[in-house]
């Protein structure tokens, strides 16, 4: 295909991909009554792998990982039914929510450790006021050293109301916590020597102890299938994406929960970002105060059963050359740091041949740019974007099963604004 070809389906493709940007909303199921089944199933890793899982499922579905994500509105009245299609107890327990009740609905239920449990066949029903906006995560409160790892945990999404309206693309009651996107890392991790024994019926000899995990999660996938967009067809019982995408200047606000049992230092190349709230509380010093006792950090620490609000931003400012490779007079796109303008790109850059060319290089350093790239070569990175990798920096958990890369592990794609492609290749 030749240049002009390849920029008309670039263009295609970055429309598409602005598109799906432009919803700026993370899947899920809208509150705030929920219908869900408990039951088995399996899901697959990227290096061939089958695994057992217990999940929840929306209503007739299949059980997925992680368990639907519920978003609901701040003063809902939140429902979630549960009825139990696997042949032990189930339950829901929701940390960070006050005065959830439990009720009996039909077939037999036990008062379990932590909450009221669904019994093979039985449905309970789970009641409680959404006090609080905030990131918040659910799970069994059975047997939860074994049910979360198999599957049995999902995240909780409360959006801010004023009101009783809901306050779009803001995470708390305070403008200072507005974000243009907002993904989830919802971060969990598996020893299939569980799953197997819970599989064959050996959940009892199960010694928790033991836990030894080879397998790392992002939204129940490891990559690369985190970067596969949501619902692939491949991945019937993992339908969600992990792969944030911007334009240079947006606010993205990265929602963190530690859904497993081991820390992880999620570490996001780029820039840091500002931890605005921890467990659906703002680090606020006041009520109105807003988000002042903020921390900016380069890794999210998580541990596990905590979530963390972050607020991420990239213009390229102050890298010490232009990101567009303007020249003096050049327009000034977007959010450009004005100042780096004009500024030489800083380096000779090899010749092609001194170069092994991967899927995500355009052939150009500089956003939105196509570069020529040698016949064959190719790139998937069809409109010069840049890429980030964002990952555990427990470096072990960057792998599926002994095999690097994969694991916790994902890319930011930072697109240029607009969907531009450059009118003319600016030369390095
Ligand atoms: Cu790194």
């Amino acid at each position: 295909m030749n240049l002009k070809g390849m920029t008309l389906v670039a263009g295609a493709v970055m429309a598409v991909l602005l598109a799906l940007s432009a919803q700026a909303a993370i899947p899920g199921e809208t509150g705030p009554n929920f219908n869900f089944t408990a039951k088995s199933g399996y899901i697959s890793t990227p290096e061939g792998g089958r695994l057992f899982i217990l999940g929840y499922a929306k209503s007739r579905g299949k059980a997925q990982y992680p368990g639907p994500t519920m978003i609901v509105n701040q003063g809902d009245t939140v429902t979630v039914t549960l009825t139990n299609q696997i042949d032990t107890p189930v339950s829901m327990v929701f940390p960070g929510q006050t005065g959830v009740t439990a009720q009996a609905v039909s077939g037999s239920t036990a008062n379990g450790l932590l909450t009221l449990e669904a019994a093979p066949a039985g449905t309970v029903k789970y009641t409680f006021t959404a006090s609080n906006p905030g990131t918040y995560m659910y799970h069994s409160g059975t047997r939860p050293d074994i049910q979360i790892m198999l599957g049995m945990v999902g995240a909780l999404i409360v959006r801010p109301t004023s009101g009783g309206s809901p306050i779009p693309n803001q995470a708390y009651g305070h403008p200072d916590t507005h974000f243009d996107q907002e993904y989830l890392f919802l971060l969990t991790e598996m020893d299939p020597t569980i799953n197997d024994m819970v599989e064959h019926g050996r959940m009892n000899e199960v010694n928790s102890s033991d836990f030894f995990p080879v397998l790392w999660f992002l939204n129940g996938r490891c990559a690369p299938d985190t970067m596969e967009p949501d619902d692939v067809a491949w991945l019937p019982t993992q339908p969600y994406s992990c792969m944030p995408m911007m334009v240079p200047g947006e606010k993205l606000l990265m929602r963190v929960i530690g859904g497993g049992r081991d820390v992880h230092p999620f570490h996001h190349h780029g820039n840091n970002a500002l931890i605005i709230a921890r467990d659906g509380r703002m680090l606020a010093s006041n009520a109105t105060s807003g988000p002042d006792r903020g921390v900016s950090v380069y890794t999210i620490q998580t541990a596990p059963g905590q979530t963390v609000d972050a607020l991420f931003e990239w213009t390229g400012a102050k890298i010490g050359w232009d990101i567009y490779g303007h020249q003096p007079g050049d327009p000034m796109e977007p959010n450009e740091y004005a100042p780096d303008h004009g500024k030489p790109f800083p380096t000779v850059m090899p010749e092609n041949q001194d170069l092994a060319f991967g899927p995500n290089w355009s052939g150009s350093p500089f956003l939105g740019t196509m570069g020529i790239l040698p016949p064959g070569s190719g790139t998937l990175n069809v409109g010069g974007s840049y890429y980030y990798m964002w990952h555990s920096h427990t470096e072990k958990e960057m792998v599926n099963n002994d095999v690097f890369p994969g694991g916790m592990m994902t890319m930011l794609m930072i697109m240029p604004p607009g969907g531009m492609m450059m009118k003319k290749t600016p030369t390095p």
